[in-house]
């Protein structure tokens, strides 16, 4: 018996590659969130960015919480097992009116796990509409083999390396996935995605977790990370990462350092240059 998602629902993310909308915080506790986000944003004097934006878990304590909301690992569960890893945390902040947006890509030729049931569970702090930017998905593109992508190095692309798929993509398959805050959507690791530019008048927040099987491996870096958020690990292939009490605990923020670098390092490996610091 699936814990949380209907069959209808598991048989469609193994066909298409994606499900949403999941509900997964209510009204207030996104809010709080939210709020969460906003007062750190306002305290420092700008928007989350740099390797704040990654393996935030280890930074914030309402985020290391998050990975753990049993409605995602239930979800998490029905789709690929009992022993979870949640190997990253990532922002994606396009502020209201900005250009920024997101090449089509997928996520598992850049990460260097060997996985191919890794999902992101991407989760709408404020809305996430046509207007605001959205992410669109090309069903069924996580089957078969990975697609070749070049660096493009965009000013206003958020990937790393401005990483696009570089055969044609036909548009007019790919579905919108609009979210209302507190909705999350799934994709598999290997799933084509994109998004546009932000027009609306509120930022676009979205806050992507990453969820895999304790059977995966990192194959490109000699050394990872990954939370254990639920069941046993029987292969010790990641560091597990430490639980936080309290937002920038020293030991956590020593960690980050090193796991958040060490993600970088493989996001960049093979690229001509280093454009962002993520
Ligand atoms: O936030 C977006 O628009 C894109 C997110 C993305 O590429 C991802 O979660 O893998």
């Amino acid at each position: 018996m699936p814990k949380i998602l209907s069959e209808t629902a598991i048989t469609q993310y193994k066909q298409d590659g994606f499900y949403y909308p999941l509900p997964v915080l209510d009204a207030q506790e996104v809010a709080a969130c939210r709020g969460e986000l906003e007062s750190f944003e306002a305290s420092r004097g700008e928007p989350i960015g740099g390797a704040l934006r990654n393996k935030s878990h280890l930074l914030f304590k309402w985020i290391d919480d998050l990975i753990r909301n049993d409605k995602i690992l239930d979800a998490m569960e029905d789709l690929i097992g009992p022993d979870l890893l949640c190997w990253n945390t990532l922002f994606w902040v396009k502020e209201a009116g900005s250009q920024s947006f997101v090449s089509w890509h997928q996520d598992l030729r850049y990460w260097g796990l060997d996985t191919h049931d890794l999902i992101t569970v991407w989760i709408a702090l404020s809305p996430a509409t046509t207007e605001s930017g959205c992410m669109r998905v090309l069903p069924k593109s996580h089957i078969g083999d990975l697609l070749p992508h070049a660096d493009e190095y965009q000013a206003d692309n958020m990937l790393t390396r401005g990483q696009e798929i570089s055969v044609e993509v036909d548009e007019s398959l790919a579905i919108e996935m609009p979210l209302q805050p507190g909705e999350a959507s799934l994709h598999n690791g290997r799933l084509a995605h994109a998004s546009s530019a932000n027009n609306s008048s509120d930022r676009r927040i979205g806050l992507s977790l990453h969820y895999a099987p304790t059977a995966t491996k990192q194959v490109v870096g000699e050394w990872d990370s990954a939370a254990l958020v639920r069941g046993e690990d029987h292969f010790g292939h990641f560091t597990h990462t430490p639980r936080i009490t309290k937002d920038f605990d020293p030991a956590a923020v020593e960690f980050h350092e090193r796991a958040s670098s060490a993600v970088r390092d493989v996001l960049f490996t093979g690229a001509e240059k280093v454009r962002k610091t993520l």
